[in-house]
């Protein structure tokens, strides 16, 4: 087998539609990978769409067509040679030619494409893709289908194209075309292999691999016994198994006494294993292929139990807490994204002490660097197939589309340990339930036959190592009409009324079991903001702000929300900083209830880590990769030990939750203090906890707290839970409760800070200052006389004096004057 890419020499031109003059006729250099979108944006002569509201300015791309040209100068075949082009992704309603003949129509990003064009080839060929509009695409096929419910304005239930890619709550309505993956020449002969599918597990300290092997035979020679050998070099492990004439699928089995075992993160480490995978005929080498893979079992227990009925993760046997983070694409413009920037992304997941992602079904199945990259961090990845919030047609075209992708996909995936979760879609089963759906649909299709029937079929012909959930939120195993599928006390639930409708306290109202979706919004760090949007724009009614701003009734559920806490501030800058602070006690507060109850709750997904442009969401972490405040209470709240104070039946309770291997011991200091921080009566207990255990302790001091006025605050060895009956607006802590002074030191600055009077949520919101700057803490409360030192690494020359400003050093007291 000779591989080539086939990535230089393109361009694309405009063949359809109103395009904007600038671009009409001109044939431009054109990225593969890539997406028409960041080529126009290279030409320089159109605005950024994510900036002001240029996304608008946009629109007429949606009904466009283009063209991608390139020669292709590869030799005629010889005689029993195969050529395939073999395009990775093409996004998404596109026509493949080789000098006007047509090769291949295609209706699906989500899909590989592999096109025998050896009878075309004469070493000076040009080959085109066409794209034509997946919009008007999808509206034929939603006329011809029948209009299905979906929870945006675009058909984009009729099109196998990234849902958000026709925007979302969170996100621009641009839709990308283009050939977004690789793309390759490939001449072999005899056989290749066509498909490689390592499952591994784990049976006591044995680790078994089964390498499953799809071979195509060319179909041009008559081709005998075939060889096929997987090894595992590191590990002196291999085997072999003989194709018989015609045969064209294979089992390797290799055993591994003894086996490195993979973990998640906080749980041990994560040994990787290459293997390698040849194909022969005879002593002629026909193929091969190297991946990587890893030792260690997987299962959800579903068993029922008092409460309902369990969703608990189990890797390697033991139970995982999932403190997870729901994904989506990491820039809406996917393939600007390098492997560095999933890296950083990563990166930041784990730094909020994230166990597992789950990666959304409106996005993509992603790139096998995300892959890679959780396999070596130990980050769990849930996978969402790709149906979100919509009904489904259960036909043709596009009943094989599904099919075909998650054949795929599912393959292409195995061999990650990082994966662990296949699941059937996002709030469909929900959807269906609660959402009016049934009396739209009158009887017609919506992607049960999908979620119950052709995916649970799929996997257990092509991985049953790993556990299937039909939906998120769903009770597996349990069909949505005998139990609600979102009911709180089986399998998943998202928890989406505290943030619609009431406030993150209604939290408190239930237990759910596995909690994979909930969240607050808040706008992007002040930075990115800024880049985002002119400085006339920085107001709550800009048009501008508000294109950013996609949540049905956003900043009014911000403010409402606020409202209940906070003063709402009439100034902008100090009402970023208090909608910041709401998303972050909001994030504590959920992730510390859902912890607080485990084991009866394994699973805390927060909706959602990361955004896709410069917008007000849900995410932690901004558009620009900066950290909001809530990134800060989501990593607190994720700690591996965590101290909280919860009610429990009227009262409330110091709670300990220790997600480690070892027994916790420690000493609690528990003290009543005013809102001026003054001690008014304290206590210390001693407190011990299991591994992996969680401790509800009554300490004396708390009697009486929820119905008083005074503050709590529970410190146990170096971290600090605070309490208030009271809602901040109603506490009269001192606005000017802090000192401070900042310098430079070696690679940033330092600022020092000091409580004169008790200072809630102290922050630095150093990316005020400079964008580059991040700080190494946030969110810190100190009774009077405490200080702290905030760290600000930058490499930005200002004066430090800038980072105690009234708009940059901030406490509870969401008001700057
Ligand atoms: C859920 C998610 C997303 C959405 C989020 C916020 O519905 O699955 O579809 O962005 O809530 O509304």
């Amino acid at each position: 087998m000779i591989s080539k890419d086939l990535h230089a020499g393109w361009t694309v031109r405009a063949v359809g539609g109103d395009v904007p003059a600038v671009v009409a006729g001109r044939a431009l250099p054109a990225t593969v990978p890539g997406t028409v979108h960041v080529d126009l944006l290279a030409t320089g002569e159109l605005p950024d769409p994510y900036l002001g509201v240029h996304e608008s300015d946009w629109a007429w791309f949606h009904r466009s067509a283009w063209r991608y040209e390139t020669d292709l100068a590869e030799p005629a075949a010889e005689p029993g040679e195969r050529v395939d082009l073999v395009f990775e992704g093409l996004d998404t309603v596109a026509t493949v030619t080789i000098d006007g003949t047509e090769v291949a129509s295609t209706r699906n990003m989500h899909r590989t494409y592999r096109i025998d064009v050896r009878e075309l080839l004469t070493g000076a060929n040009r080959l085109t893709v066409r794209f034509d509009s997946a919009l008007e695409h999808a509206e034929k096929v939603e006329a011809q289908l029948g209009r299905r419910p979906r929870a945006y304005p675009h058909p984009v239930n009729a099109v196998r194209k990234m849902a958000c890619s026709f925007g979302w709550d969170w996100g621009p309505d641009l839709q990308t075309a283009g050939i977004w993956r690789p793309v390759r020449v490939q001449r072999w002969r005899t056989a290749r292999l066509a498909a490689v599918r390592p499952l591994a597990s784990l049976d006591g300290s044995t680790g078994r691999l089964a390498v499953h092997v799809d071979v195509e035979r060319s179909g041009l020679e008559e081709a005998g016994e075939l060889l096929v050998e997987a090894r595992l070099p590191a590990l002196g492990v291999a085997g072999t198994v003989r194709l018989a004439p015609g045969a064209t699928a294979a089992v390797v089995l290799l055993e591994v006494p003894g086996a490195p075992v993979w973990w998640p993160v906080g749980y041990g480490e994560q040994p990787l294993v290459d293997l390698q995978v040849h194909l022969s005929a005879g002593d002629r080498d026909l193929d091969s292929r190297a991946l990587r893979t890893a030792f260690r079992s997987v299962a959800i227990d579903t068993a029922p139990d008092e409460h309902g009925s369990r969703f608990t993760l189990l890797v390697n046997g033991v139970p995982v807490f999932v403190r997870g983070v729901n994904w989506i694409p990491e820039d809406h413009l996917l393939t600007r994204l390098t492997r560095d920037d999933y890296a950083a992304a990563l990166d930041r997941a784990l730094g909020a002490n994230v166990n597992l992602l789950r990666v959304w079904g409106g996005g993509v199945f992603e790139s096998d660097d995300f892959y890679d990259l959780a396999d070596e961090k130990g980050l769990l990845v849930w996978q969402d197939f790709l149906l979100a919030c919509a009904a489904y047609a259960e036909e043709e075209p596009l009943r094989s589309e599904f099919l075909a992708e998650v054949r795929d996909n599912v393959v292409r995936l195995s061999p990650h340990p990082s994966l662990v979760v296949w699941n059937g879609g996002n709030e469909n089963v929900w959807g269906h339930e609660d959402w009016g759906w049934k009396e739209d649909l009158a009887g017609a299709t919506w992607g049960a036959g999908y979620y119950d029937e052709l995916f649970p079929s799929l996997l257990a012909e092509l991985d049953p190592s790993r556990p299937y959930s039909p939906g998120s939120p769903a009770n597996p195993g349990v069909p949505a009409s005998e139990l609600h599928p979102n009911d709180p006390d089986h399998g998943t639930h998202h928890q989406w009324e505290v943030w619609n409708r009431e406030d993150y306290t209604h939290h408190l109202d239930a237990v759910p079991r596995f909690c994979s979706e909930f969240g607050w919004q808040a706008p992007p760090t002040w930075a990115t903001l800024t880049r985002a949007l002119a400085p006339e724009d920085l107001r709550k009614d800009s048009p501008a702000f508000l294109l950013h701003q996609k949540a049905e009734d956003g900043n009014g559920k911000l403010d409402r929300g606020l409202a209940h806490h906070f003063e709402v501030p009439q100034d902008f800058a100090d009402w970023h900083w208090a909608t910041q602070l709401n998303q972050a006690r909001a994030t504590s507060f959920a992730v510390e209830h859902l912890r607080s109850w485990s084991p009866r709750t394994m699973g805390s997904v927060l909706w959602q880590i990361n955004d896709c442009w410069p917008v007000t969401s849900w995410s932690v972490v901004d558009g620009d990769g900066r950290l909001k405040p809530a990134w800060y209470a989501l990593r607190a709240a994720h700690a591996p030990r965590l101290v909280t104070l919860q009610p429990r039946e009227g009262r409330l309770r110091l709670v300990l939750v220790n997600d480690t291997a070892q027994e916790w011991v420690a000493d609690a200091l528990v003290r009543r203090v005013d809102a001026s921080g003054e001690v008014l009566a304290s206590e210390w207990i001693g407190v011990r906890v299991a591994a992996r255990g969680t401790a509800v302790q009554a300490v004396p001091v708390l009697d009486g707290a929820l119905g008083g006025t005074d503050l709590f605050v529970a410190d146990v060895g170096g971290l600090r839970s605070v309490f208030s009956p009271v809602e901040d607006k109603d506490l009269p802590v001192a606005a000017d409760a802090l000192e401070a002074d900042a310098r430079a030191v070696e690679g940033g600055y330092e600022v020092r800070v000091r409580a004169r009077s008790l200072a809630r949520d102290v922050a630095v919101l150093a990316d005020r200052v400079a964008p580059d700057a991040e700080v190494d803490d946030m969110l810190v409360t100190l009774l009077p006389g405490e200080e702290h030192v905030f760290r600000v690494n930058s490499r930005a020359a200002v004066d430090p004096a800038e980072f105690t400003g009234p708009l940059v050093l901030r406490t509870s007291a969401v008001v700057s004057a």
